[in-house]
């Protein structure tokens, strides 16, 4: 199974311009409980370089874009993210690197829990233990 989930969401455009609606629970298969954003990322920089024990997450590029890297200790699959109307879900257990954003790009991302560090794995060597137990 790829480990690119990737939701086409919905435009509601018109004469005027686009509009894109996220429902928890219709479009995304949780609730969403925190949301973030990343922009005004430096040239040259690259994030994230973690997994998450217990953590759903929807992606998308809502300006500009970037490439995700996800990894589940054996398979690595990358996706850009280019388009306001393009969500990856990452789940549990899978290990993401953002490269290659473009300078205007926001990264949007709704989450299924509150922030917590000690839901994170950050070393890459504690995450491949982690899964192939
Ligand atoms: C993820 C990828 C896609 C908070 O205080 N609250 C928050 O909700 C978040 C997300 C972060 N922070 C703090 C923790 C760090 O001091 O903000 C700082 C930057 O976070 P981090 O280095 O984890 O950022 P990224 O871009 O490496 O990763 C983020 C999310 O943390 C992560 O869950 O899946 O984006």
């Amino acid at each position: 199974m790829s480990l690119i989930r990737l939701i086409d969401l919905p435009s509601l455009g018109d004469e005027r311009g686009s509009l894109v609606a996220i429902e928890a629970n219709k479009h995304i298969p949780f609730e969403v409980k925190r949301v973030y954003y990343i922009f005004a990322t430096q040239p040259g920089v690259s994030r994230g370089f973690h997994a998450h024990k217990n953590l759903q997450q929807l992606a998308v590029c809502v300006a500009g874009k970037c490439r995700m890297l996800l990894d589940d200790g054996i398979d690595k699959e990358s996706v850009w993210l280019d388009s306001p109307t393009k969500g990856l879900l990452i789940g549990n257990n899978v290990w993401r690197e953002m490269h290659d954003f473009s300078d205007d790009c926001v990264l949007l991302v709704l989450a299924s829990e509150h922030y917590d560090e000690s839901d994170y794995i950050r070393d890459y060597s504690d995450f491949t233990k982690s899964v192939n137990k």
